[in-house]
């Protein structure tokens, strides 16, 4: 295989620490064949005549970022990709703003990064596209002659396709993805929703297990579900940072249950039906009172989007309301800390909760499930309550799924999980690993590229 050629909205240096899983699990991939890493460097600028790409070595990779105009910025970050595209392809129309989602700019940024990268780029090199920002990416690239293999992963769900059908240029973005040699998608129902358009909407076939013709070009669709660096998250459960966490966890609530739940601050995590559930957990079930105690941790995110704003004064709202009505002078029933906890930390936080809500209203996948599990004590593990509506649900069958919409439903999950018995909490713990570590992040990689790699066979 020829070398790899990495594009995602963002760079990240893979050697820093802190990097993360996926770019621990991409480095690595790149390192392999001394591959590129392009992108947005993440800076704005007043006006970019020029582009210029600015290029840096990390080991024996090189990345590769340009900066954007703020104009830009608005129209294909904020407008087109986190106004239009993250609602609907999270199933979430009400929250969809067509009018600031500038389509022109999101084109314009996508024809930019198409034109920067195609001078860097070797016949042989194998270039993987990621996530619902670069969906156009590969057919500015086969406009301007590329003949490389192409794949893109979808990092977030794609929606059925009377949903997707609400965007005015969904024809347009489908066809899109028909420019790729391979499409991955986190799980079989996001596969299966793709087919469904491709075979419905735009009158194409089926050809083989995965092979989809329309559009006069055939694609291949696959579900390869992302995991996390197991063995990393493991090291840092033993560093200091992790003990130390939890160690101070277990003293300050020594009398109490802790329930954990860490996300961004984003309407697709289900924190309000979170911290309802929780509220009708206190009052289905008494004895809970004064014991157990919900620390949320919401890392702030994406700020300037409105709809981000209206998600952390309804969630302020709701916590106020649970300690004002439940709080004692001496327990609180909800902690939320809207900051961002130091990596190194999160396992000791982990493994000090004997419970884990992830309770998405739609979710991609979904990491900080299979970060929960993988921070247990084996021999006396947590439970993790979890919501069907996140790809992980697909594989993690051991969990305790729920209906996040539901909070009395909800509410009994919660119950179950802090009644479990160890027996049982060990079973389900080891089934649940056994699926997290075979498919792991660099499973995940392997898997996308052997089949990438496989596509002119
Ligand atoms: C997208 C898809 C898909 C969270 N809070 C803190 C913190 N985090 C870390 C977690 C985890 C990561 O961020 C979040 O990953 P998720 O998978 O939960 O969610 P998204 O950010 O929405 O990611 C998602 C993913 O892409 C990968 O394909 O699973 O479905 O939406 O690793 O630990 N990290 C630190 N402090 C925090 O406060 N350090």
């Amino acid at each position: 295989m020829g070398r790899l050629v990495v594009v995602a909205n963002r760079v990240a240096d893979p050697r820093k620490p802190g990097a993360g899983g996926l770019a621990v699990a991409l480095g690595e991939a790149l390192r392999a064949s001394g591959g590129l890493w392009f992108g947005w460097s993440g800076r704005t600028v007043e006006s970019c005549s020029g582009n210029r790409v600015h290029q840096q070595r990390a080991g024996e990779i090189t990345l590769a970022t340009v900066d954007l105009s703020h104009a830009d910025y608005r129209a294909y970050y904020l407008g087109y990709s986190n106004s239009v595209l993250w609602p609907v392809f999270h199933y979430r129309l009400d929250l969809a703003d067509f009018d600031a989602g500038d389509i022109e700019g999101y084109r314009r940024v996508n024809r930019l990064l198409a034109h920067k990268l195609e001078p860097m780029l070797r016949p042989d090199d194998v270039i993987w596209v990621h996530d619902y920002h670069l969906i156009p990416l590969a057919a500015e690239l086969r406009a301007m002659g590329c003949a490389q293999r192409i794949g893109f992963f979808l990092h977030i769900p794609l929606p059925p396709r009377t949903i997707l059908a609400a965007i005015p240029q969904h024809g347009w973005l489908m066809r899109s993805l028909m420019a790729y040699d391979l499409v991955g998608f986190q799980g079989a129902t996001d596969r299966d929703h793709f087919a469904d358009y491709v075979l419905r909407e735009a009158g194409g076939q089926m050809q083989g297990d995965d092979r989809l013709h329309a559009w006069g070009r055939t694609v291949r669709a696959r579900a390869v579900p992302i995991g996390i660096d197991v063995a990393e998250l493991e090291s840092m459960a033993r560093g200091e940072e992790a003990r130390e966490m939890r160690r101070a966890m277990r003293e300050n609530y020594a009398q109490r249950r802790l329930l954990v739940g860490v996300d961004r601050l984003d309407y697709s995590k289900g924190l309000p039906q979170r911290i309802r559930a929780f509220r009708r957990l206190l009052e289905q079930y008494p004895e809970n009172r004064r014991s157990a105690t919900l620390i949320q941790v919401a890392a702030p995110s994406r700020e300037d989007v409105d709809a981000y704003g209206d998600i952390r004064h309804e969630l302020e709202t709701l916590c106020g309301a649970l300690n004002g009505d439940f709080g004692e002078l001496d327990w609180m029933p909800v902690r939320y800390i809207r900051r961002t906890v130091a990596r190194k930390r999160l396992p000791g936080l982990y493994a000090a909760s004997a419970v884990g809500l992830v309770t998405p209203l739609r979710d991609g996948m979904n990491l900080v499930a299979k970060e929960y599990v993988a921070s247990q004590d084996p021999a006396d593990p947590g439970v993790l309550v979890l919501s069907r509506f996140a790809g992980a649900a697909e594989q993690l069958v051991e969990a305790l799924l729920v209906n996040p919409y539901d909070t009395a439903g909800t509410a009994d999950a919660i119950q179950q999980a802090l009644r479990m018995p160890q027996e049982e909490r060990v079973v389900r713990h080891a089934r649940l690993m056994q699926s997290i570590r075979s498919h792991d992040v660099h499973w995940w990689a392997h898997e996308f590229l052997h089949a990438l790699a496989d596509v002119d066979a």
